[in-house]
């Protein structure tokens, strides 16, 4: 058989227990999901020298590693060009592009200084995401940023994260879609602290000043990423699951933002998504393969991933969530960590839009357990790969890991001659 052949079997396959795999394709194709620059050069950034912070970490010394803001935009291209469907771009503040000499503090950081991203993501149709860079900085004192209790560097990282929404916005107007910014911080504690809730006051008030900034509700999504630990604040960190998503609870037109690593090992994001969505209007998802902790490993096409897109579209809320890969792995090719990432959750998203959530909802609903059980163990091993290979062939990419000889041809060419 070839491949059309092996995709109209499938696609009669899949129409037996009622999914349309034309129309899965087709909804695929408009999901955008925004791809992190930080892979590219594990979280450097260029607007400063130094270690990064923050409570993370990356791991490897695997050649290649983009250095300036040509050689990240000439690898993320080449990965681009491995992926199938709609993607974003997601920066961090950290990779604002200055003029040769020029030094701008981050308290004073201007939609200039990212034009560069604005040409290389309207170049390629791509909407653009937003982070300000609370990390790998001389003004985090003491390992505190936002929720600091001295005031001058709480109002430095203040006027950081408003210069961002001011950024933020100017992508949005730019690329005609919504700019979802992040906030983040690795604030926190190695050690049992004696004042817990004195940070996070501070930290609440922080967020207020920042989002206090004028903005267009439609054109900015700020939202709050939680975490239970970093590396070297084990024991406390201001910014708690039960604090950002208070935050964004009685903070209106502010998101919640889940990353799966950032939570205890057995708890599973899968299922805080419906529990949000039964309250938020939008949500916010990094997704991440966590290893034990939050490792950050490269996003497979495991159960809790698959787990995840399945919720999201079964609740019918991929208008809803805004999806965005954050991973970094220094230990293997970086452009084939971008790919193998941003291919397993398109994966996911697929495997989600083919399976007959109605039928399986019945099942649920009269109470026909038994049955549910056996439907979803069928499903499973269904011709899921055939589905793809057609999608990745509309898309104009390739299906296999064929791939991968590009990758080991740029390697050669391009980056091993860094
Ligand atoms: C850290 C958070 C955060 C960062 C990026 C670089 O644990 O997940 O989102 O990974 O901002
Ligand atoms: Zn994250």
């Amino acid at each position: 058989m070839n491949q059309t052949e092996r995709y109209e079997a499938a696609k009669e396959m899949y129409g037996k227990i009622g999914v349309d795999t034309d129309a899965a394709i087709a909804r695929l194709k408009e999901i955008p999901v925004s791809l992190h620059c930080w892979q590219g050069d594990d979280v450097t950034g260029f607007d400063h020298e130094g270690p990064l912070t923050g409570g993370i970490q990356t791991t490897g010394n695997y050649p290649g590693k983009a250095g300036t803001p040509e050689e990240l935009m000439q690898d993320m291209e080449k990965a681009l060009k491995l992926m199938p469907g709609r993607k974003k771009l997601n920066l961090h503040a950290s990779y604002a592009i200055f003029e040769k000499g020029e030094a701008v503090d981050r308290d004073k950081i201007e939609p200039k200084h990212f034009a560069k991203w604005v040409e290389f993501a309207k170049e390629r149709k791509m909407g653009i995401d937003f982070n300000p860079t609370f990390f790998s900085h001389d003004k985090v004192k003491d390992g505190l940023t936002l929720s600091s209790q001295d005031e001058e560097t709480r109002q430095f990282w203040i006027a950081h994260g408003k210069a961002c929404i001011r950024i933020s916005e100017y992508f949005a107007k730019e690329t005609g879609m919504p700019c979802v910014m992040n906030i983040w911080t690795g604030d926190g504690y190695k050690d049992i602290p004696a004042d817990r809730m004195g940070p996070r006051m501070r930290y609440k008030d922080s967020i207020e000043q920042i989002l206090a900034e004028p903005y267009d509700k439609k054109l900015v999504k700020p939202c709050v990423e939680s975490k239970v630990f970093g590396i070297g604040v084990e024991s406390y960190t201001a910014g708690s699951a039960e604090f950002t998503l208070t935050f964004a609870a009685t903070h209106e037109g502010c998101l919640p933002l889940m990353d799966n690593g950032h939570y205890h090992p057995t708890e599973v994001v899968s299922d805080k998504i419906p529990a949000l969505l039964c309250f938020f209007p939008e949500i916010a998802l990094h997704i991440t393969r966590p290893v034990r902790w939050d490792s950050d490993h490269v996003v497979l096409f495991d159960d809790e991933t698959r787990e995840m897109a399945k919720e999201i579209v079964r609740s019918n809320a991929l208008e809803r969530v805004y999806m965005a890969l954050d991973y970094f792995d220094a230990g293997i090719n970086r452009i084939s960590a971008w790919v193998v990432g941003f291919r397993s959750w398109q994966k996911a998203l697929l495997a989600a839009l083919c399976t007959p959530h109605d039928i399986l909802r019945k099942f649920q609903d009269e109470n026909r357990l038994t049955e549910l059980m056996v439907w979803q163990e069928e499903i499973k091993t269904y011709p899921l790969g055939d589905v793809w290979e057609e999608y990745c062939r509309q898309c104009g990419v390739t299906a296999d890991k064929s791939w991968f000889k590009e990758v080991e041809k740029y390697e050669k060419e391009v980056l091993l001659k860094r």
